[in-house]
């Protein structure tokens, strides 16, 4: 399974709309990956949208990714889980995860990148790509040179999170991006499905191009 249009939920930029309304609309849409992204909900409910999110994304046939917890990963049956830098390491999740658990890394640079694949990740993910206001301590974007430079120093599929819109998006699976990792350019609009439908065509369209 790919991971063409990759979605990440958040809260406060859904427009009110909860983790599984986002999910629900974004894979209606055509999202291949879903990711549960939430810094201050209580376990608990995190727990709840994460099984409701299961259902979902089990029936859309998308896979679907938690968050910072491979603890709630496990306990949701989610297809793997997305760590940075600071989390715990890829080598102790792998220890304790299912055989075919997904394992990927947030990376800033050709080293991590490097680093993250040897670790064990399944996917590196560029964040940020370009500079975004969705993740307060994001930092500048890296941008494409370094997106390239990723592309062609691991094996793993390489997604690209941070800053992307239908009009860049072409230039980024252009770079060698595998998957395309959204906020605000899906769960932001209004019309959710109607927004992943367009990503999920240009991406389709650029990767047809290159
Ligand atoms: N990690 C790196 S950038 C980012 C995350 C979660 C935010 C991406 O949001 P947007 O709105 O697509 O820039
Ligand atoms: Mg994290």
């Amino acid at each position: 399974m790919g991971y063409d249009l990759y979605v990440v939920t958040d809260a406060r930029i859904g427009r009110g709309r909860s983790h599984i309304e986002q999910v629900r609309h974004a894979v209606a849409g055509g999202a291949d990956v879903v990711q549960l992204r939430d810094k201050e909900m209580d376990i608990a409910d995190l727990l709840q949208a994460g099984r409701a999110i299961r259902e979902v994304t089990r029936e859309a046939g998308a896979l679907f990714i938690v968050n910072d917890h491979p603890d709630l990963a496990l306990a949701a049956d989610a297809d793997g889980v997305h760590l940075g830098q600071e989390d715990i390491t890829p080598a102790a999740v792998r220890a304790i995860a299912p055989p075919g658990f997904i394992i990927g890394v947030s990376v800033g640079n050709v080293a991590e990148a490097v680093a993250a694949e040897a670790a064990g990740a399944d996917y590196v993910a560029l964040s940020p790509t370009f500079s975004t206001d969705s993740k307060s301590d994001a930092g500048p974007g890296q941008g494409l040179a370094v997106l390239r430079a990723i592309r062609s120093s691991v094996t793993v599929p390489l997604v690209a999170i941070g800053g992307i819109t239908p009009a860049n998006v072409a230039e980024v699976v252009a770079a060698g991006a595998d998957g395309i990792a959204v906020i605000s350019a899906v769960v932001g609009q209004e019309d959710v499905t109607g927004a992943a439908r367009q990503m999920k065509h240009l991406i389709k369209a650029a990767k047809t191009e290159r």
